[in-house]
């Protein structure tokens, strides 16, 4: 099979969709609603529509979802102080989220478009990971709209607009932390499918589950730790292993669902973390000639 490397956002598809589809199944929070179930649908639906570069839809959010976006903030904030890196914060006074307004992707879009350079493409729900990694080398993150089900605002089992806007934006408003992620996204343009998968543990070990050692302290800056109260609270208090990153290494199976990470991999900084990595990546753009 022969693979066309993409040279820009518009090659790349945000419609392979592998997550749940519009009937979402047994163990999804919203599973037996069937009104959540049409408003998830209809706001993932948006995504399709939208070419790079459009005005993002601004949604006008339901009373149900602003409180469950204000839960989901209020909790969080308790531990940002003491177990969030320093860019993480920074990033969170300048963004100013507030529990009355769920923040619209066009604005945070426009915040990242001015910071590191990094834009915002709407997709509907997650993406397959050539296609979602693709999007970073060209500075796009991929991010859903919906929000996740009322019932638990503090858990959602797939990528939703909690976890994008307090997980992973603030981060990707610094240069040298959208820098490094940048690089993942580069060598999955040049990637086989098996070293895609290997790709994808990279991501997770850093992007959703990395750490950073901060005058001899264990900050989060991965969104999957940095929008999880349970997994924040874990990571400093549940005695986890921690280890230097290592990209060429072979990384640890991924666990989605059976609780919180055994282990961690610390960064010393972001500028050491985007140069690693760019040495990581070399190996990949070196193909191109
Ligand atoms: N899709 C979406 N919408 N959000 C993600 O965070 C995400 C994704 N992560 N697709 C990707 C896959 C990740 O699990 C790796 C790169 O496969
Ligand atoms: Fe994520």
């Amino acid at each position: 099979e022969v693979r066309v490397i993409p040279t820009s956002i518009h090659d790349i598809d945000n419609g392979k969709i592998l997550g749940f589809d519009h009937n979402l199944s047994e163990d999804h929070p919203g599973f037996k609603d069937e009104d959540y179930k049409q408003r998830r649908s209809w706001i993932a639906g948006l995504a399709r529509d939208i070419l790079p570069g459009d005005e993002i839809p601004r949604l006008e959010y339901r009373p149900e979802e602003v409180e469950t976006w204000a839960k989901a903030l209020e909790e969080l904030e308790q531990l940002f102080p003491t177990h969030a890196c320093k860019e993480f914060l920074d990033a969170i006074d300048k963004l100013d989220f507030r529990p009355d307004v769920v923040p619209q992707l066009q604005d945070v879009h426009q915040v990242l478009q001015e910071t590191s350079g990094f834009a915002i493409r709407p997709v509907a729900g997650l993406l397959h990971p050539r296609d979602f990694l693709n999007g970073l080398a060209f500075k796009t993150f991929h991010s859903t709209q919906y929000m996740r089900h009322w019932s638990q605002p503090h858990y959602t089992p797939e990528p939703d607009l909690i976890h994008e806007i307090i997980g992973h934006i603030p981060m990707l408003t610094n240069k040298y932390y959208a820098d490094m992620v940048q690089q993942i996204g580069l060598a999955s343009l040049y990637a086989t499918d098996k070293e895609i998968w290997h790709l994808t543990k990279v991501y997770w070990y850093t992007v959703e589950f990395g750490v950073v050692m901060e005058d001899e302290e264990i900050k989060a800056f991965g969104a999957g730790v940095l929008s999880s109260y349970g997994e924040l609270d874990h990571m400093r208090t549940g005695n986890p292993e921690f280890a230097p990153l290592d990209p060429w290494a072979k990384q640890p199976k991924m666990s989605y669902k059976d609780g919180f990470q055994k282990k961690y991999f610390v960064l010393n900084s972001f500028e050491e973390g985007s140069e690693l990595l760019r040495e990581y990546s070399q190996t990949f753009l070196d193909r191109k000639q």
